[in-house]
């Protein structure tokens, strides 16, 4: 079985791809400590070809990134590809939106994520890209999931995703629908 090294430190993230990549035949391993990647690109998908082409490079194996977030139309975009950096913590993150967004009717935003695969030597072999759409909601609801999820609703289910569960948020979520996009691939890689 090959190893496939999963280039990220959110925990977040780390616990939806141990349940999305299970059918596919890899060791899945978590990016050693050491491996710090800077993440000066200015797009999401210049981010995770960094994420995944160091961690592939300096592990010698095959790696899997995800660069992601969320983008708010009345923000211009923000906090986009600075939503990790927007404010300390996860809660502190989702107060300087909400106060941003303080009388506000347009609430409209999406989650986007890229997903990047590099092979041992750092070469890109798939990427892929999808986004999800929905509002911002004005009071946090639900305690799943992680980061912007208790302030997101999601257009059709008008669920924040901190409301479902995990299967749903997968069928649904920038993340899933990325990742399912190159299910197929990679599927045949680590068969
Ligand atoms: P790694 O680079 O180590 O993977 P990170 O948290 O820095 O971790 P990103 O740069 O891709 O990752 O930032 C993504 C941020 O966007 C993340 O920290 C969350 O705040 C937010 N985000 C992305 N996907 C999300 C989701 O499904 N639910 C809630 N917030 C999400």
């Amino acid at each position: 079985m090959k190893n496939l090294y999963l280039a990220s430190k959110n925990q977040g993230k780390i616990e939806e791809y141990k349940k999305l990549l299970l059918n596919v035949n890899c060791q899945l391993l978590l990016q050693p400590e050491s491996i710090e990647v800077k993440e000066d690109g200015i797009t999401f998908r210049e981010n995770a070809i960094k994420k995944a082409s160091e961690v592939s490079k300096k592990t010698g194996n095959y790696a899997i990134s995800d660069d992601s977030g969320i983008c708010i139309d009345a923000l211009g975009g923000n906090p986009g590809i600075y939503s990790s950096r927007y404010a300390e913590n996860d809660q502190k993150r989702i107060e300087r939106v909400l106060n941003e967004l303080d009388g506000e009717e347009n609430r409209g935003a999406y989650f986007i994520a890229n997903i990047c695969v590099c092979s041992p030597l750092g070469d890109v072999i798939l990427e892929s890209e999808a986004k999800c759409f929905g509002n911002i909601i004005l009071n946090p609801r639900g305690e799943s999931g992680f980061g912007y999820d208790p302030i997101f609703e999601e257009l059709s289910s008008k669920l924040t995703f901190a409301e479902m569960d995990n299967d749903l948020k997968d069928l649904c979520s920038h993340r899933g629908r990325a990742l399912k996009k190159i299910t197929p691939e990679l599927l045949k890689l680590f068969a």
